[in-house]
């Protein structure tokens, strides 16, 4: 029977890559983890989600995986592995490793021996097609790198699936001997006595049946195709199988990365009776900008937060989450990162952090790092940026306008080093960084903040206390207040006679704010400005001000 343990905890994302190298190749390694524990301890995290950490060709940094069973060269070996599970068991922490299963690396064995011929007892270990009879694509799908998702193979003359980079094909799942392997995998890291898994990309384990073309409306070259492939019917019969077979024997936690699924046809995945997952990060409060000005769409905000903090009352759990190693930098996208960046970026947390589930914090959020600006294409690395940027500016568009796009929403935004203090290369190499550091580093980094009682990190040191000592910031019904106002999100927490108010002013401009009748504020606990006199119902807020109140309910 499982404990549910993870309700209680908070959880850090570490991308192993750019966390802390320890030894000079300038890659982050598990040796460099295992360094910084006591940091992550001392910040008060209790689980470490940690991005993939197997063998890989690096194609899609660690998600595209050529051997399970063995650690990345770069990051060390079983052993080095082995020891931060135990180095971080030793300081009460858990560890959640990545969990990759939609795809493998093409330099997987399984996928060799499948490309090598039609009869490979491999073959139907991924998903071959031959083209139209005209010899053209199977499909019009489009892959989320750019192009299609199918890739000719000179060798056997057909076209392999893969819905990411054509390093990354997709297993075919279908196949039960593909399934019995993973399941073996899953509980060989299970029986090593790691945590629990993040399930990476598992809304697209299933395909639809004949691949058939999607409607193409506005007659593009390919589109976009999680019609074909996200949260398809009968995913459940092999999410249920997984869960069977592997992690609903172990007491562990599983986060599934649910792409493409919405509250209507996701929740039942973290039913707390039969669902899939304990909780899944899906995405549907990302990117909610106003398509006339850019701005924050905070109404639709509301909407997609509140389905799923009331849906889930009492049925299941969240997690809560900004960024990770996909998103840009939220105090950039979010806030403003420039004369109100340690504000806005307090405000943020306060907002997710404090709401119905497991908060997960991404590494260098916590210092309010932000995203970045490198001039040339060559100084980026993620190849879905590097792909997107050839491709558009082989059709017409201009290296300026795709900068731009790249520093608004590029991946590497979050995958710049871990900037640990105004040393060279921000203090996480004493070579030369595998990927550029941000040139901000001497004003924003770790050893800034951990002196700073003022700074962002203390305030999330805050944030995970109160979490902890008060259970109502845990288990209490979530409420959303101030339904109408136009810049602030409100909303309460109620446990049994307790009652708290999280009041947040989402944007840079000043704006009045009114406590609803019935709530009087009890106690100030929290606040990202020096207050005093802030009992009234009556609020005047600053830009990205953040209250957090014990309030008093006279309606309860
Ligand atoms: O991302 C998966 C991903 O990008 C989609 O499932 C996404 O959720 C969907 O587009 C939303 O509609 C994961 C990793 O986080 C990412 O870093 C990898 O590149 C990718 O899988 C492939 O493994
Ligand atoms: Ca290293």
């Amino acid at each position: 029977m499982k404990s549910r343990w993870w309700k209680e905890a908070v959880a850090y994302q570490i991308y192993p890559r750019s966390f802390y190298d320890s030894n000079g190749d300038g890659i982050g390694d598990l040796k460099g983890i295992i360094e910084k524990l006591d940091y992550l301890k001392e910040f008060g995290v209790d689980v470490l989600w940690v991005n993939p950490i197997y063998q890989s060709p690096n194609d899609d940094n660690g998600y595209d995986i050529s051997d399970f069973y063995a650690i990345m060269d770069e990051f060390g070996t079983m052993d080095d592995f082995e020891n931060l599970l135990k180095e971080v068991h030793n300081r009460g922490m858990k560890i959640i490793p990545d969990l990759v299963v939609n795809h493998t690396s093409d330099e997987h064995e399984w996928f060799m021996e499948s490309r090598s011929s039609k009869d490979s007892p491999y073959r139907d270990y991924y998903i071959w097609h031959p083209g139209k009879p005209d010899g053209s694509l199977p499909n019009n799908w489009e892959s989320f790198f750019g192009g299609s998702v199918w890739q000719y193979d000179e060798q056997t003359e057909e076209y392999y699936m893969h819905i990411f980079s054509k390093k990354q094909p997709d297993l075919n799942w279908e196949n039960a001997e593909v399934r019995d392997k993973l399941y073996e995998m899953v509980n060989w890291w299970l029986d090593k006595g790691i945590d629990g898994f993040r399930v990476d990309a598992i809304t697209h384990i299933k395909k639809i049946d004949g691949f058939p073309d999607l409607p193409n409306p506005q007659n593009r070259k390919f589109v976009q195709s999680n019609a074909g492939h996200a949260n398809q019917p009968g995913i459940d019969v092999f999410l249920s199988e997984f869960v069977e077979r592997t992690v609903k024997n172990y007491d562990v936690m599983t986060v599934g990365e649910a792409g493409g699924a919405t509250f209507e046809n996701a929740r039942h995945w973290v039913d707390q009776d039969k669902g899939y997952f304990d909780m899944i990060f899906q995405f549907e409060h990302l990117g909610l900008w106003k398509a006339d000005d850019g701005s924050l769409d905070i109404d639709a905000l509301r909407t997609a937060m509140s389905k799923w903090q009331t849906g889930l009352e009492g049925k299941g759990w969240n997690a809560l989450f900004l960024e990770n190693h996909d998103q840009p930098r939220s105090v950039s996208t979010w806030g403003n990162d420039k004369d109100l960046r340690k504000t806005s970026a307090k405000a943020l947390a306060t907002f997710y952090f404090l709401m119905q589930g497991t908060p997960f914090i991404y590494q260098g959020q916590e210092i309010g790092m932000t995203n970045v600006r490198f001039d040339s294409i060559d100084e980026y690395s993620d190849s879905g940026i590097v792909n997107l940027y050839e491709y558009e500016t082989g059709n017409g568009r201009t290296h300026e306008e795709m900068m731009k796009y790249i520093w608004k929403n590029g991946r590497d935004n979050s995958r710049t080093p871990m900037q640990w203090s105004s040393e060279p290369q921000a203090g996480f190499t004493t070579g030369t960084p595998w990927f550029g550091v941000n040139p901000n580093y001497p004003d924003i980094n770790v050893e800034e903040s951990v002196n700073n009682p003022d700074s962002i990190y203390h305030y999330y040191k805050k944030l995970i206390e109160l979490r902890k000592d008060l259970p109502a910031l845990i288990y209490g019904k979530y409420e959303l207040i101030a339904k109408e106002h136009s810049q602030v999100y409100a909303y309460l927490r109620k446990y049994k006679e307790e009652c708290y108010a999280v009041i947040v002013n989402l944007l840079d401009e000043e704006t009045d704010f009114y406590l609803q009748d019935g709530l009087t504020c009890e106690n100030l606990l929290l606040s990202n400005y020096s207050r005093e006199d802030v009992l009234g119902s009556a609020m005047h807020l600053q830009p990205f001000e953040a209250r957090v109140y014990k309030v008093m309910n006279q309606s309860n």
